[in-house]
């Protein structure tokens, strides 16, 4: 990363909208704390009407995380990340490669956390929110083939890279690709544990947790973690780190 890229003295940390539950917001939490970035962090419930109609007006799609930077907000979390990575990361901290190929990998594995692990994982979420009587068995058992289908793919390209001697999910590093990895899996594996074929993908999904940034992440969500709907899938650990 060229040097007049990194953050610039003076200029006021960016304001971070997040939830401390929610798994986007941990990926970009993950994310700032590896960039090493000053950045200020501000708790919003967006089901309270006033504060989501507040948010709403900051960025229409109102979702979180969003990032302010002077004002202007800065949307979606790969972008944020990379926002973050350009003007605010300490000196040689990087989540995104300097080469373009490299990058490309790491941004097609961001993509494939977020769409095809994140994006059904919400989809169980979204069902236990709904009123009993109005829930959609179809769409979860829909969520459930697709995590199924992503966990193949995704083992499959975590063996390959152990027998290269690689742990992450793409290049050398721990990238911007493994921020999107760490809550995306977190959070599916309470509704689709993982089955015994997926070893590569349980000893990845191990090393993320052991990983300090993500960690970090889990302890200030530990005291959300009851309002979480699949809670019942959550290991003991999550709630209290002194069980085994
Ligand atoms: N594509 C967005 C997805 C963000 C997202 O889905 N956030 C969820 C919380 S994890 C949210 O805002 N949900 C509330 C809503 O949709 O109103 C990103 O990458 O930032």
């Amino acid at each position: 990363m060229a040097e007049s890229e990194h953050a610039m003295p003076g200029r006021a940390a960016p304001v971070l909208y997040y939830h401390p539950l929610s798994s986007y917001c941990h990926k970009l939490l993950i994310a700032i704390d590896e960039l090493g970035a000053d950045v200020t962090l501000q708790v919003i419930n967006p089901g309270d009407p006033d504060e989501r109609a507040a948010h709403v007006a900051r960025w229409p799609t109102g979702k979180i995380p969003l990032l302010m930077d002077a004002g202007q907000p800065v949307p979606e979390s790969s972008i944020m990340i990379e926002h973050l990575q350009r003007h605010h990361a300490a000196a040689g901290r990087q989540l995104i490669p300097d080469d373009a190929a490299a990058a490309l990998a790491v941004r097609l594995w961001d993509r494939l956390f977020d769409l095809y692990v994140m994006t059904p994982m919400q989809a169980f979420t979204a069902d236990l929110l709904r009123p009993e009587d109005q829930r959609r068995p179809a769409s979860v058992a829909q969520a459930r083939s697709a995590l199924v289908s992503a966990y193949d793919f995704i083992d499959q390209h975590l063996q390959a890279r152990a027998g290269a001697g690689q742990a992450w999910a793409c290049g050398d590093a721990f990238s911007l690709a493994d921020c999107a990895a760490a809550p995306a899996l977190f959070y599916a594996v309470a509704y689709e544990p993982l089955a015994p074929a997926h070893a590569h993908l349980a000893a990845y999904v191990d090393r993320l947790m052991d990983r300090p940034s993500v960690a970090r992440t889990v302890d200030q969500a530990r005291p959300w973690f009851q309002y979480f709907p699949g809670r019942a899938g959550l290991a003991r650990r999550f709630f209290d780190p002194a069980s085994t």
